[in-house]
């Protein structure tokens, strides 16, 4: 038997213990580990020093309408996956408005509470996402035809309180996502903040983020500003004026939800540079690379070598740019992903199989980080809890 089937194997056999750390293995013990876990041949491992991996946390928002049980909870091999592989991890939906604050006098921390737990367990940062949004608001704050005062003092109590309860634990907060529209106006209709406030709440939002926890960097976050477009232009304008006010902004984030019936944004590079320039830190935030399939079928090899390019590019032009320090998919399991709940027909975007074997895509990751750092460097490699293998599993390989 393959290694790979007795691990899974395995997993199974422990599937109703669901540790909120790995499986300890003492230090020091080098027997051998699955391929898809062992300590040297992980993305986090592969990754030059400071360059945190990240992926999404699934749970929430589309999860929550599938026939599966939550991953984060209830799949082992989910987790110890999420565990070895990446060092930076985001709440999918667990810290958006409607999940973490469903009602005006309930907040619900238990899962955003868990994911910052778990990462601390396995040396893993978070990003936390998202305090000011248009979109995943609940329905007593979008349909409750508050004050402006009102609206203004629910918008702070809501940052002060939910980055205030992790300050400390997050790294980056993406503190205002998708604010502009792709002609690079603001979202002065949908976004209820905006409308109701005016632009200036924008730079409230960050004081009050700033405020609750100074530690934490604080971004804009998009998707569709990959390229140098009227989009991405408008932040480049926007974060200069903030700061010039004294709103403490340490960041700007391109999100990556890239599809290859569409052309590879070739100037990304050049595009987060115009922010370093500014003396931003960037990151890629949400990548997957989806494409069109055909349902019950595979992709082609053609369009799993664009997808591997897609992902490939993404990372160098992030490794290239000084500060983009931070670069995380957007889930890594294609079981998981909420592009086939959203786009009828494609799917596929990201880096592992449904048995959480890897993609071409994965190894276009792993190579990339190697390359950028031969060797490898354990900075922020997994610690040493990776899942224990028994000698006789290990041995029959
Ligand atoms: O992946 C998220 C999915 O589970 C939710 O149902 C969806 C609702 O809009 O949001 C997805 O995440 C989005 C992210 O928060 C912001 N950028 C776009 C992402 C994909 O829609």
């Amino acid at each position: 038997m393959k290694v790979a089937k007795l691990v899974a194997a395995a997993v199974m056999a422990s599937a109703f213990v669901l540790p909120t750390a790995l499986p300890a293995v003492a230090a020091g013990n080098d027997k051998p580990q699955p391929p898809g876990l062992a300590k040297q041949d992980t993305l986090r491992w592969a990754a030059p020093k400071n360059v945190r991996i990240g992926t999404a946390v699934a749970g929430g928002g589309h999860h929550e309408t599938m026939p599966y049980a939550n991953p984060f909870t209830s799949d082992q091999q989910y987790r110890e996956v999420l565990a070895a592989e990446f060092s930076s991890v985001s709440p999918e939906n667990q810290a958006k408005w409607e999940f973490i604050h469903p009602q005006r006098d309930q907040y619900r921390f238990a899962e955003m509470d868990a994911i910052v737990e778990f990462a601390q367990q396995n040396g893993q940062v978070v990003r936390g996402h998202t305090l000011f949004w248009h979109s995943q608001n609940p329905a007593w704050l979008e349909q409750g035809n508050f004050s402006k005062d009102e609206l203004r003092s629910i918008l702070k109590d809501h940052i002060t309180t939910v980055v205030g309860r992790y300050a400390g634990k997050i790294q980056q907060w993406d503190v205002a996502n998708e604010i502009f529209n792709d002609n690079g106006t603001l979202r002065t209709t949908d976004n209820i903040w905006i409308r109701e406030l005016g632009p200036e709440i924008i730079a409230d939002a960050f004081r009050w983020a700033h405020e609750a926890d100074p530690k934490a960097k604080l971004f804009f976050n998009d998707y569709g500003v990959e390229s140098i477009n009227a989009k991405s232009t408008a932040y480049v304008k926007l974060i200069p004026k903030l700061q010039a006010q004294g709103v403490k902004v340490d960041g700007f984030a391109v999100q990556g939800h890239l599809s290859t019936q569409y052309g590879f944004p070739g100037d990304m590079q050049a595009n987060l540079q115009r922010f370093d320039d500014l003396g931003l830190e960037t990151a890629v935030t949400e990548i997957d690379v989806r494409m069109n399939i055909a349902a019950g079928t595979k992709p082609t090899a053609e369009q799993l070598a664009k997808q591997s390019s897609y992902y490939q590019r993404a990372l160098e032009a992030c490794l290239n740019v000084e500060d983009c320090k931070s670069f995380t998919i957007w889930g890594f399991n294609d079981k998981y992903s909420w592009v086939p709940v959203f786009f009828s027909g494609q799917g596929e975007a990201t880096v592992m199989w449904e048995d959480y074997t890897r993609k071409p895509s994965y190894y276009a990751l792993q190579s990339t980080l190697l390359k950028a750092n031969p060797g490898g460097d354990q900075a922020f490699g997994p610690p040493p809890r990776l899942p224990a293998v028994t000698p006789a599993v290990a041995s029959k390989s």
